[in-house]
C-alpha cells in the first residue's frame, strides 16, 4: 500500500512526446527537411553522427520514427482511454515552413496539426503545445548556421505568431524551447541551436573550442529573445495562454561535506536550473552570469531593446523535464568501476546511494521533490514537470505481455515526491510523462530504449510492423489519473 497524496483538482495528468521523434514521414505533406532529419542512429557505445548529406545506407531514425503521423488517431485514442487530461506535444516547424524561412505557411502541415487538437479535444485532452523541440527546419541551418544568427529571432516569431493565430482556440498551454538549457552544453550545439558543431560525432563528452562556446551562448540569447517576444505575441492574441519555458532540470547534491564539494554543487545548479530560468521567469541575467561569461571569456551581444523584450516577455509557468540527479566532487572519488553516470544532458561521479537505469542514468525521486522545492522557492510561479520516466529495454515475456513493473515503481515513486512537495506547499499544475507511446530516443537515437505505456512494433533498423500495444502500465496509470493520484498502487 503507498500513501494517499492529495493531487489539486485540474490536475494536468498525460504523457509527452516530440514530433521529430515520433511523426516521421519527414517528406510528406509538404514538410522541409529538419535538423534530426540530419542525425544519424546511434547507442550507448557509438555516438550519434550529424550529416550534412543524407548518406545511401545510413539510418536516419527520425525519417520514420513510429509514424505517428499516420497513427495519430490510434495513439490519441488509447490516450483517451487512459484518462489523459494532458498531451504535450510539439509542432516540428518545417511543417508549417519548409525552410523555416519562408513568407506563407504550408497548409498541409497546418491542416495535420488541426486534426491532431481536435482529436485530443474529442477526447477530453487538453494539448500542451512546443514550438521548438530540437527540430530547427534544416533551410535556417544551412542558411544562418542556425541560431547563431540573430535573423532567426524574426523566423522564429513570425513561426509562433502563425502557430497562436491558427490554433489560439484548440491549444491554450505553449512552451517556447524544449530544454532551452542544453544549449549551454556543447549536446546542445546541433540539437538546440541547430548550429554546425565542432565535431560530427555527437559525443556528449568532448570539450569544445572557446570560440565555438561563445557561439554557443549568443546563439542562447537569441533563443531567450526570440522566446520573450513570442511569449509577447501570444499574449495579445489570447490573453488566457499559458506559456512556459522548459528547462533540462537537474539535481546536484555536493559528495561530501567539503565545502568545496557544496560550492561546485551550487555552481551546478545555478547554472543548470536557473541561468535561463532567470532569464525567462524573472527577464534578466542571473547576478552570477557575469562572472562566468568573464571567467569563459565569453561576450554577448546584448541591445537596449534585448533587455526590454526579456523583461515584457516573461512566462507564466516553469516547466521541466527530471530524469535524474549527480553528484559535485571535487577531489578524486574511490568507488569501484566506473566511477562516472551518463545522462543526455548530464553526467557526473556516481551517487552511492542510487541504482542507475540500463542507460546510466540515476534514478531519484527524492531529487524531484527536492527539485521542486528549490524551484519554487526562487520564483513562486506554477510548475509543471512535462518530462519524465524510465528508458527501458522491454523484454516480451513468455505470456506474450510487457509485464514492465519496473516502470511502475519508476513512476510510482516519483509520483509520491510530486505528491510530497505538493504537501510542502509547491503549486504543481500537471506532470506529463515522457514516451508515452515508444519513439526514438534523443540521445541515442535507437527504438531500443523504451518508455511507453504502449509498445510500438519498431527496432533499431526501422523493423516492425508499428503495431501498438498496451504494456502493464498502461492500467497502472489509468488508474492513478481515474483517482487523481490517490491510488498508486
Ligand atoms: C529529453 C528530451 C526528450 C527525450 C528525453 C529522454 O532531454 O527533451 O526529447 O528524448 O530527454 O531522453 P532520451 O530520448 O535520450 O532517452
Amino acid at each position: 500500500m503507498s500513501k494517499t497524496y492529495q493531487f489539486p483538482q485540474g490536475f494536468l495528468w498525460g504523457g509527452a512526446v516530440a514530433a521529430n521523434q515520433c511523426e516521421g514521414a519527414w517528406k510528406e505533406g509538404g514538410k522541409g527537411e529538419s535538423v534530426p532529419d540530419h542525425i544519424t542512429a546511434g547507442s550507448i557505445t557509438s555516438p550519434r553522427r550529424w550529416t550534412k548529406q543524407i548518406e545511401a545506407n545510413t539510418y536516419y531514425p527520425s525519417h520514420h520514427a513510429v509514424d505517428f503521423y499516420h497513427h495519430y488517431e490510434e495513439d490519441i485514442a488509447l490516450m483517451g482511454e487512459m484518462g489523459f487530461k494532458c498531451f504535450r506535444t510539439s509542432i516540428n516547424w518545417a511543417r508549417i515552413f519548409p525552410n523555416g524561412y519562408d513568407d506563407n505557411p504550408n497548409p498541409e502541415g497546418i491542416a495535420f496539426y488541426h486534426k491532431v487538437f481536435q482529436c485530443c479535444h474529442k477526447y477530453g485532452i487538453e494539448p500542451l503545445v512546443t514550438l521548438s523541440h530540437y527540430e530547427l527546419p534544416w533551410g535556417l541551418t544551412e542558411k544562418y548556421n542556425g541560431w547563431a544568427s540573430r535573423d532567426v529571432i524574426d523566423h522564429f516569431v513570425h513561426y509562433a505568431y502563425t502557430c497562436f493565430m491558427e490554433y489560439k482556440d484548440e491549444v491554450k498551454y505553449w512552451l517556447t524551447f524544449n530544454e532551452i538549457n542544453c544549449a549551454m552544453m556543447p549536446f546542445g550545439t546541433i540539437m538546440g541551436l541547430g548550429m554546425v558543431p565542432e565535431y560530427p560525432a555527437m559525443d556528449f563528452k568532448h570539450q569544445e573550442s572557446k570560440p565555438q562556446m561563445q557561439k554557443r551562448f549568443q546563439a542562447l540569447h537569441h533563443q531567450f529573445v526570440a522566446s520573450a517576444k513570442a511569449v509577447q505575441v501570444g499574449h495579445a492574441i489570447n490573453p488566457d495562454f499559458k506559456i512556459g519555458c522548459m528547462i533540462a532540470g537537474h539535481t546536484c547534491y555536493p559528495y561530501s561535506c567539503n565545502p568545496k564539494d557544496a560550492l561546485a554543487a551550487q555552481h551546478q545548479n545555478n547554472m543548470n536550473n536557473y541561468f535561463c530560468g532567470d532569464v525567462q521567469v524573472r527577464g534578466e541575467y542571473p547576478y552570477f552570469a557575469k562572472r562566468y561569461f568573464e571567467d569563459n571569456d565569453i561576450h554577448i551581444d546584448i541591445t537596449e531593446n534585448d533587455r526590454i523584450e526579456l523583461k515584457r516577455g516573461t512566462v507564466d509557468f516553469y516547466s521541466f523535464s527530471y530524469y535524474m540527479s549527480s553528484v559535485a566532487a571535487t577531489q578524486p572519488v574511490e568507488t569501484k568501476g566506473d566511477d562516472k553516470v551518463g545522462g543526455n544532458v548530464f553526467g557526473g561521479v556516481k551517487n552511492p546511494y542510487l541504482k542507475a537505469s540500463d542507460w546510466g542514468w540515476q534514478i531519484d525521486p527524492e531529487g524531484l521533490r527536492w527539485y521542486l522545492n528549490d524551484v519554487y522557492g526562487r520564483y513562486h510561479i506554477p510548475l509543471m514537470i512535462v518530462e519524465n520516466g524510465l528508458g527501458a529495454n522491454d523484454v516480451r515475456s513468455e505470456d506474450g505481455k510487457f509485464h514492465d513493473t519496473y516502470r511502475i515503481d519508476y513512476l510510482r515513486s516519483h509520483i509520491e515526491q510530486m505528491g510530497e512537495a505538493i504537501k510542502d506547499g509547491v503549486d504543481l499544475m500537471g506532470y506529463t510523462m515522457w514516451g508515452c507511446f515508444d519513439l526514438v530516443s534523443a540521445s541515442t537515437g535507437e527504438m531500443k530504449k523504451r518508455y511507453g505505456f504502449v509498445y510500438v512494433d519498431r527496432d533499431n533498423d526501422g523493423n516492425g510492423d508499428l503495431h501498438r500495444e498496451k504494456k502493464d502500465s498502461f492500467d497502472w496509470y489509468k488508474k492513478v489519473i481515474a483517482s487523481n493520484g490517490k491510488d498508486l498502487d
